[in-house]
């Protein structure tokens, strides 16, 4: 009997290989993976995970299994999953259940399935497996001793259970931590984003009009990117505060309506929906490119786009021209779903390595803190947080200054 199913387990060697490069670029998990691997701390622990299964998640997955734990895996996403990798961790003895292209009722069967080990520990990655267990395996979730949440989806779903007090394990809410979501969205997304532009395009950033909406952690992330290769970046926002953090950071801010007049490439990154509307679209010049980087396919108005246009045609893989009434001709990118995945590769492994890194520890965490933590949400400790920079700092070769005694003392003191 085999515990798992994959695509093909043939795939594994091919699987090892990513696996293993990604280990090169995952320096904080690798020497927490060495610490375990001495102490295992996670001995005897039954950990379910429900996780993008990705080259970067195996690295993550590994690592508890240095630490003594037995991990099984199910996808987060249907669509996500590297089946090279999936069939590198099934052959290693993972009990993986996932592959590409799952639907609905597979992809909660292997969710179900990663359950039959009965984990004392659930990781999950959008809040599928924390409802599911809930709502299916109550005497299970009375016995879990807690569990991990990568996403602010999946913290939203946990926060609405916990105000309704089903919620009955402690959950760590690993987006909240310092060193997963300031890194991931300014850094990852920025970063990834762009490529995706380019991978999609192939066009020069350099001399560009670039439009970025939203000037939170992603919009931020890719404005510094866009002007570090040469782009004219203007910013769109609707928080004033954010706005003017923006003009002193030396970008163009004004209204969608203005910059629609003159932007080469838009960049959503809001999380709103219909940044860029008709209204504006009406006013593009021939040959604006459009991509999104914020929430799903919904900040471009594409039925407004659709309605305008008297032609579409696919250029190029992840290009789409819209021709509109009038000649002008509208590229859209990716059909408006996230850049960054849909043309490029998601987060770098670096990335990758701190939010996961967030996620190890806390494993460790939940399991020394057994029985004291409270059936709610709670934010990963700032010692953690703090740990995971410390150690990325390491990996560099960077040492930071200490506070001397006296210096400790002043910051402590009110009296002047
Ligand atoms: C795919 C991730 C989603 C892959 C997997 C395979 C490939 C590229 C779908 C994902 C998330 Cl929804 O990974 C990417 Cl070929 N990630 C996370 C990620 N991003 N997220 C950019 O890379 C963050 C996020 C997203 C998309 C937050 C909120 C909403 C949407 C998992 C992962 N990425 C690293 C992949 N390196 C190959 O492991």
């Amino acid at each position: 009997m085999v515990d798992y199913k994959v695509k093909d387990i043939r795939l594994a060697d091919e699987g090892r290989r990513l696996i293993e490069w990604a280990e090169t670029l995952m320096p904080v998990l690798m020497s927490i993976r060495r610490r375990l691997k001495e102490k295992k701390p996670l001995e005897g622990l039954k950990i379910a995970a429900c996780l993008h299964v990705t080259k970067e998640t195996a690295v993550l997955v590994r690592t508890l299994r240095s630490g003594g734990a037995q991990v099984s895996l199910a996808a987060s996403n249907p669509l996500s999953t590297q089946d090279e990798v999936a069939a590198a961790l099934a052959d290693e003895g993972f009990r993986v259940y996932a592959w590409r292209g799952e639907n609905k009722e597979e992809y909660f069967w292997c969710i179900r399935k990663i359950l039959e080990v009965e984990p004392s520990i659930v990781l999950d990655d959008g809040g599928d497996l924390h409802v599911l267990v809930h709502r299916e395996f109550p005497d299970l979730a009375e016995r879990i001793l807690g569990g991990t949440e990568e996403t602010t989806t999946g913290i939203v779903r946990l926060r609405s259970m916990e105000r309704e007090g089903v919620l009955k394990y402690p959950v760590i809410a690993v987006n909240n931590a310092l060193t997963k979501f300031l890194f991931d969205n300014r850094y990852g997304t920025g970063q990834s984003s762009i490529d995706g532009i380019i991978r999609a395009t192939n066009i020069l950033i350099a001399g560009k009009r670039v439009v970025v909406a939203g000037y939170g952690w992603v919009g931020r992330g890719i404005a510094m990117r866009a002007r570090g290769m040469g782009a004219h970046v203007i910013v769109t926002e609707v928080n004033p505060i954010r706005a003017l953090e923006a003009f002193m950071d030396g970008f163009e801010v004004m209204s969608m309506e203005e910059a629609a007049r003159i932007g080469d490439v838009f960049i959503t990154a809001t999380g709103n929906i219909k940044v860029i509307d008709r209204q504006h679209i009406e006013l593009m010049k021939d040959g604006a490119i459009l991509a999104n980087a914020g929430h799903f396919n919904v900040e471009i108005n594409i039925d407004a786009l659709e309605s305008l246009a008297s032609s579409k045609r696919i250029v190029r893989r992840n290009v789409e021209e819209y021709v509109l009434k009038d000649g002008r001709r509208i590229y859209l990118l990716a059909e408006g779903r996230l850049v960054n995945l849909v043309a490029a590769e998601g987060h770098p492994s670096e990335v990758m390595d701190l939010s996961f890194s967030n996620q190890a520890l806390s494993v460790e965490y939940l399991k020394k803190s057994s029985g004291l933590l409270s059936a709610k949400l709670h934010n990963v400790p700032s010692e953690i947080d703090e740990m995971v920079a410390k150690i990325k700092l390491e990996s560099l070769g960077i040492k930071i200054d200490e506070l001397t005694e006296e210096q400790r003392k002043y910051l402590e003191s009110w009296i002047i």
